[in-house]
């Protein structure tokens, strides 16, 4: 009783950055939030749902959160894509919020109740020299992060992914603009890379986890090579090292190698998970709750890869809002096979539209103990922040081909 989808309404809000969100309401008055953000193609998700979803949702039963995940895959029979898959992500997020705020349960005890007392957090430092990059460290590991991810300026590149450009944060979508052009050779930074990171790892010990992210940029010899390259570096991970498109090219990398592999923040189901993980080319999967359609296919995709020994560690940039952040929290509490969260943070100004019950000490996050996710939106301060059309930089190598970013 009281449980039927009343409204459901998309807010897009752009404190600091754009985000797109979705609030369901039930009759009883209850309200449930779901992050439908897909970075630098925000407007595409907000039609999908406005213009097609919540015409479905209205007068549905918000505790059915399988049924309607099922009726918005298999129905709409165009299957799978960023798009579609962010859009039934959000819907699933925010109904997990009302299952949560009905039962007066935060959403982790939903899920199987607490398998681990903290969430295991890595944060991101980054310098265009190794002086930089090393207070850039040093300021994580003050702040009690023993995880880190670590990106560096290359000699012979102008712009490179993960390093700042002028302000203090490091934010690549360009608001108000084209998209910023990057330069990328695969040469200079094959020959920078394992030297940066092998400085970093001289200078923290062998205790402070260390990541790095490629971002898709290399061949697959080439990413073979830097796998191979780094292994006494003892990394955490390297992430994306090939575009995510090709699996076959993971298994060059892994004939080569033990450095420990991560990718999947573009994969939008588990059918772009299924072969990594049964082929074990992988070691971390990183499906974020958003872009994988919500907590209820991440869960499945978690799963999956627990039959390989994969360990799921879902994407969490300042570009998915703190709803994603909070759902992934639920998620990593309750979920046997999660190993690790990103946590980037938000930009100050995101902090006036959401208030979060979730709690970062000592290098570890908290998904609080508020029903539902823990997240509320301010919809007043939601209205100060109006939509700017921003672009992810492209990339090209240095004769001007167009190369992944
Ligand atoms: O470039 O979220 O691991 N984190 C990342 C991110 C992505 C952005 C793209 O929108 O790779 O910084
Ligand atoms: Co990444």
């Amino acid at each position: 009783m009281g449980s039927m989808i009343s409204s459901a309404d998309v807010v897009v809000t752009s404190p600091g950055r754009n985000y797109v969100l979705l609030r369901v309401t039930t009759e009883d008055g209850l309200v449930g939030w779901g992050d439908a953000t897909l970075n630098g193609r925000e407007l595409a998700v907000a039609s999908y749902l406005r213009d097609h979803v919540v015409p479905l949702l209205v007068g549905r039963d918000a505790h059915r959160v399988e049924d309607t995940w099922q009726y918005l895959y298999r129905g709409a029979y165009w299957r799978r894509g960023p798009v579609t898959m962010a859009a039934i992500g959000a819907v699933d997020t925010a109904l997990w919020d009302l299952k949560g705020k009905a039962a007066g349960l935060p959403v982790y005890q939903l899920l199987g109740g607490a398998v681990r007392e903290g969430v295991y957090a890595y944060a991101h430092a980054f310098g265009w020299d190794h002086g930089e990059l090393v207070a850039s460290v040093d300021r994580r590991l003050a702040e009690g992060f023993r995880a880190v991810r670590v990106q560096f300026g290359v000699p012979g590149l102008d712009a490179v992914y993960g390093v700042h450009l002028g302000a203090a944060a490091y934010e690549p979508a360009g608001r108000g603009r084209g998209p910023l052009v990057e330069r990328w050779a695969g040469a200079p930074y094959l020959r920078h890379a394992p030297g940066a990171l092998a400085a970093i790892r001289d200078h923290v010990g062998p205790d402070v986890d260390l990541l790095h992210d490629v971002h898709h940029r290399l061949t697959p010899v080439e990413a073979a090579r830097l796998a191979k390259d780094v292994e006494p570096i003892r990394l955490f991970w390297l992430e994306d090292v090939t575009p995510a498109e090709n699996h076959h090219a993971l298994d060059l990398v892994r004939q080569h190698s033990t450095t420990p592999l991560a990718i999947g923040e573009t994969f939008t189901t588990i059918w772009d998970c299924q072969e990594l993980l049964v082929r074990g080319s992988i070691d971390y999967i990183r499906a974020a709750v958003t872009h994988a359609g919500g907590l209820s296919h991440v869960r499945r995709i978690a799963d999956l890869a627990a039959l390989h020994g994969v360990r799921a560690a879902p994407h969490g940039p300042s570009d998915l809002s703190p709803i994603n952040l909070a759902a992934s929290l639920h998620l990593a509490l309750s979920t046997h096979n999660v190993a690790i969260q990103e946590y980037m943070g938000h930009p100050g100004e995101a902090h006036e539209v959401f208030r979060t019950a979730y709690t970062y000490a000592d290098g570890y996050l908290h998904p609080g103990d508020e029903p539902g996710l823990g997240v509320e939106v301010d919809l007043v301060a939601a209205e100060r922040f109006p939509y700017e059309p921003a672009y992810l930089p492209v990339a090209r190598t240095v004769d001007g081909t167009v190369w992944d970013w």
